[in-house]
């Protein structure tokens, strides 16, 4: 995880919430309770859910301290039929039956909030005595000596070594995002259903295997360099990769024939430790999967429901004499179904954001709790993420606006038109205010948890040094034989262009602290015919950070096309989905294929 200093005093104290196993932890925010009139009707579930153990053995307690979003994983415990009690006090550690620990945000700041309210010791004590434990991501990190991060900072010092930086001169893009393969040691216990299935990571740290640790690995991973991906010692499990995000369903037969899905096999595996075992298959050594992400644009019609729409150059009207927005059906619904088609993600873009505050768009958000309930991999959402000020003068910071949609069930947020603003004041000035929502966001919920979204439009050139950006010669040439383009950057959905090229901006908002880019092209969206495999590799050239290729995608050899060529990390497609075009995921993304190599 990045850099974080979230707000340790969001730590609710223990008479600040509820109790109730399935309360969710955090303090309801005044935005949530003033709004009530939601038009919106939850959808259908997609898929039976498990039954716990009775007798009073189905709460898990989970250490939820606020810094992020933990509602996938609060999902996927309710998924495999367990209520959840939070941590309050010390004492629900010392009380827990069984404690997951999806540790989210900074090393540092994660570690201020447990030593301040005494967890700390508690979590020392409850681990030392073997108690079932399960660690996610920081959750493992923390167990460590210290970390790097922003560092060194301490940490609660059960494993020996130090959490450090992946590093970029490897060749490798950091952050690690991606689906990615484990070796697998014998006596895993909790990784015994994954066979060669593939994980998700996201994640700018690691910790190093070494002699000392090497008594609690269970697994390790190669990104660029082996690290730790899971540890186990007894009941006492911590994995560096999200198994609630690690979607990819198989059968499994345990009481009764279920629907099951890689990472929940891990977590349900945790939960009935009893359950029968299977030797783990070892995991082939493998590279990061490119990844293929299902993108909803979503808006409000002219009847006032949210829609997926999807546009042709940006243009969402149908041509007709009413001019409508194109309506493709309803957000939750088509999520849930690219989820189970084999999506590696969804991203919802809510593309009239600009228009209004955010907040006020409350189906947005229900969109998102209702999405997070079913489907298990990586959220995003963008549109409107920004500092604003309301009617009455209340000023809401795009901090609140993306700690609202962490809450909701994001796991990632995107930024469009705001980071073209604060790249072309980064490059005015060369000082990095620290105030954009991009620094703002990136600062508290680390830079994996942020995507700048560029929507450039070619322009055409005689010759290259007729503008101050980049440009390149273009394998598509312009209406008068131009040979050469730049692409300059739009914001408000395409709707004004800036003096800024995307190339400029690309580098600017990496400095600034993006942790992936989505490179969409106004000329090529909607039009089926392909890519922009210039401004792929120009940009996926010049970063270190992973660029989610965009727009333009019609048949699968597109997908392959752009993966050969350029160094995109994930393609982003929304029409070739809408209108079914896609017979086989898995010949489109290699990520799913490489997830199902383990299938049975
Ligand atoms: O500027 O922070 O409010 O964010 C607005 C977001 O909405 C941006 O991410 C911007 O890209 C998006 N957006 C705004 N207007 C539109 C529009 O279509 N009128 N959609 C829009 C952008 C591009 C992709 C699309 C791909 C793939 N759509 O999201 O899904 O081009 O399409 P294809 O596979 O069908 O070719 P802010």
């Amino acid at each position: 995880m990045e850099a974080a200093t979230f707000g340790c005093s969001h730590f609710p104290t223990p008479n600040a919430r509820s109790s109730s196993s399935t309360s969710q932890s955090r303090l309801v925010s005044p935005l949530e309770l003033t709004r009530t009139s939601l038009k919106f009707k939850p959808p259908p579930t997609f898929s039976a859910r498990a039954s716990a153990p009775g007798g009073g053995d189905s709460v898990v307690t989970l250490l939820d301290y606020g810094a992020g979003n933990v509602r996938s994983v609060r999902n996927a415990i309710r998924f495999l039929g367990f209520d959840i009690k939070d941590v309050q006090t010390p004492e629900d550690i010392v009380n827990a039956k069984r404690l997951i620990f999806p540790g989210v945000g900074a090393f540092a700041a994660a570690m201020d909030v447990l030593n301040r309210n005494g967890l700390a010791e508690a979590l020392c004590s409850y681990i030392e005595s073997d108690r079932p434990f399960l660690g996610i991501c920081l959750g493992l990190q923390l167990l460590f000596e210290s970390s790097e991060e922003k560092g060194p900072v301490k940490g609660l010092g059960l494993i020996p070594g130090v959490v450090g930086r992946f590093d970029s001169s490897h060749g490798c893009r950091v952050p690690h995002i991606g689906w990615n393969a484990l070796q697998i040691k014998d006596d895993s216990e909790i990784l015994d259903d994954i066979g060669n299935r593939h994980l998700y990571f996201v994640h700018s740290y690691r910790a190093i295997p070494s002699d000392d640790n090497k008594e609690w690995i269970s697994s390790t991973c190669n990104y660029g360099e082996k690290f730790i991906a899971s540890v186990r010692r007894g009941n006492v499990h911590a994995v560096q990769f999200h198994p609630e995000k690690s979607g990819g369903k198989f059968r499994y037969y345990f009481l009764q024939p279920l629907l099951i899905y890689v990472g929940l096999s891990i977590l349900r595996r945790f939960l009935y430790p009893k359950s029968s075992s299977k030797k783990p298959v070892q995991g082939k050594a493998s590279k990061l999967a490119k990844r293929v992400i299902a993108c909803l644009d979503v808006r409000t019609n002219d009847k006032g429901d949210l829609v997926v729409t999807k546009g042709d150059q940006y243009d969402v009207r149908e041509h007709t004499k009413e001019n409508e927005v194109r309506n493709l059906g309803k957000p939750v619904d088509l999520a849930g179904q690219y989820y189970l088609d084999g999506a590696d993600e969804v991203s919802f873009l809510n593309i009239t954001g600009f228009r209004a505050f955010p907040l006020d768009d409350l189906p947005m958000l229900q969109i998102l709790r209702y999405t997070s309930e079913n489907v298990f991999v990586p959220l995003t959402v963008g549109g409107g993420i920004r500092d604003f000020t309301d009617g009455n003068g209340r000023y809401y910071s795009s901090l609140e606006v993306a700690s609202e949609y962490f809450r909701s069930g994001a796991d990632k947020i995107s930024i469009g038109s705001d980071a073209v603003y604060a790249a072309e004041e980064f490059l005015k000035t060369g000082v990095k205010s620290g105030k954009s929502s991009l620094e703002q966001i990136s600062r508290v919920y680390g830079n994996q948890a942020v995507v700048v979204s560029i929507d450039p439009r070619r322009v055409y050139l005689r010759n290259p040094d007729d503008v101050k950006f980049k440009a390149i010669r273009t394998r598509n040439p312009g209406p008068n034989g131009e040979e050469y383009a730049w692409y300059q950057c739009t914001v408000n959905g395409g709707r004004e262009g800036r003096p800024i090229g995307a190339y400029e901006l690309a580098k600017a908002v990496e400095e600034l602290g993006a942790g992936e880019i989505l490179l969409n092209c106004i000329d090529c969206d909607g039009q089926g015919k392909g890519f922009d495999i210039d401004l792929i590799q120009m940009i996926s050239d010049a970063v270190s950070i992973p660029v989610i290729a965009s727009s333009g995608a019609g048949a699968v050899e597109h997908f392959s096309e752009v993966f050969t060529k350029t160094n995109a990390s994930a393609a982003l497609a929304a029409g070739i989905f809408h209108r079914k075009e896609v017979p086989n995921w898995s010949a489109m993304s290699p990520a799913l294929a490489a997830k199902d190599s383990g299938e049975q």
